[in-house]
């Protein structure tokens, strides 16, 4: 076991990003410190370690920087090099995994955020835009991992799994806090498969809960309440 302050992770507790992070270190009980930033305030610790993008998370190992959470999950899971894995063994099945934890950070999850700051016809438009993303995504990965829940690595959460459910297991909280914004009707493969990574008790005890997240929102997009 590490000893508690070689692994420093420094992030905000809503950061889907961070969660993500945490996530990992958890499944793999991983020992670490949380660092909780002010991102109006960053730390000048945080801004020497990640000085590029001068984001959270950043995972600090054995006084070791290392930013942006994907490459982080990958870190964690060659160093940690024990079970549960997050990545698959093989390499077409690694690659798949990537390709689609890219597209929903490149596509899917920016998609979301044009919702999140309209309203009427523009917001129906931005409803229109993430559906038709993630009609592409279920499609995807019902072709690329057939026959079972795309977001598990056997028993557990994998790689995707902990990319997406970091977020998307909140995603009734942005219902309440925005508005539906996934039709479970339209995306009935998607909602399902969040469904079991929300009964897994990694996301159980792990995600945060739904109310400090609805009032997190509202305050962070400046939403009313109704
Ligand atoms: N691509 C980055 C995104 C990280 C990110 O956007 N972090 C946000 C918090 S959710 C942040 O630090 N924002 C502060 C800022 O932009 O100044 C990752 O995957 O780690």
């Amino acid at each position: 076991m590490e000893k508690q302050s070689e692994v420093v992770l420094f992030g905000t507790w809503f950061s889907t990003y961070c969660i993500r992070v945490a996530l990992a270190l958890k499944l793999k009980g991983i020992q670490y410190e949380s660092i909780e930033e002010d991102l109006n305030d960053k730390s000048e610790l945080l801004l020497q370690h990640n000085p590029v993008h001068k984001k959270v998370p950043v995972l600090v190992h054995k006084g070791k920087p290392i930013a942006e959470s994907l490459v982080i999950l990958e870190y964690i899971d060659e160093f940690w090099n024990k079970t549960p894995k997050l990545l698959p063994e093989d390499p077409g099945e690694r690659a798949k995994v990537r390709f689609w934890a890219n597209f929903y950070d490149q596509k899917l999850l920016p998609s979301t955020y044009p919702i999140i700051k309209s309203s009427g016809k523009d917001q129906e438009k931005a409803i229109e835009v993430c559906s038709e993303l993630l009609k592409v995504f279920e499609e995807g990965l019902a072709r690329d991992f057939p026959g079972k829940c795309p977001f598990f690595h056997g028993d557990n959460p994998g790689y995707l799994g902990i990319v997406v459910g970091a977020n998307s297991c909140n995603y009734e909280a942005f219902n309440e806090a925005v508005r539906v914004m996934i039709d479970p009707e339209k995306h009935q493969a998607f909602v399902s498969w969040v469904a079991a990574l929300k009964d897994h008790p990694l996301m159980k005890e792990n995600i945060p809960a739904h109310d400090k997240v609805v009032a997190k929102i509202r305050d962070y997009f400046n939403i009313p309440q109704v």
